[in-house]
């Protein structure tokens, strides 16, 4: 499976891309998400940019509550923002970032539309490092009860 890394500078930061194989979990049951699963183990990456298709978004959100558990940091792009609005499909990312509790951008890689707020809310990541949270996710009342006891 090949892994491709580019490299480019973002105002005073010098970046290393490395491309991961498409995944949309970490629990080891395919070859990406086992790649995935195990680059992020052994040498967890500053930040994670992780790409969805705005086209079917549903599929993504598994792995970006993973991502966000895990406590890696994580920016959202949901791309083919052109082929979704194309065929009618209206998303709120706004919306579905507050209420993820998770940075998202649209973005459209081959019109190039949402690259420069991509870049920017990226290098926003790297020099406010602390801004990055926890996303809003909450267990069933009974868990959020049994662990409480727990602690
Ligand atoms: N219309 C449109 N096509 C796109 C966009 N982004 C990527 N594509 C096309 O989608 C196809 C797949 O792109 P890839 O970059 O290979 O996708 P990938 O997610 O890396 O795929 P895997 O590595 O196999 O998981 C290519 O033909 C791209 O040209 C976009 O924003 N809009
Ligand atoms: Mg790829």
């Amino acid at each position: 499976m090949e892994r491709k890394s580019a490299q480019f500078s973002l105002g005073e930061y010098q970046v290393e891309l490395v491309d991961l194989p498409g995944a949309y979990a970490l629990s080891p049951v395919t070859e990406e998400e086992r790649v995935v699963r195990y680059y992020f183990m052994d040498d967890p990456p500053d930040l994670v940019l992780n790409i969805l298709n705005a086209q079917n978004l549903y599929r993504g959100l598994g792995i970006i509550l993973q991502i966000a558990m895990s406590g890696l940091p994580m920016l959202v792009a949901v791309n083919m923002m052109d082929e979704a609005k194309a065929r009618g499909l209206e998303l709120d990312l706004d919306i579905l970032s507050q209420h993820l509790g998770v940075p998202m951008v649209g973005t459209s890689a081959r019109s190039g539309e949402g690259i420069p707020e991509l870049q920017e809310a990226l290098y926003q990541m790297m020099r406010y490092p602390e801004t990055a949270h926890f996303p809003h996710v909450s267990c069933p009342p009974v868990l959020e009860e049994a662990v409480k006891d727990l602690v």
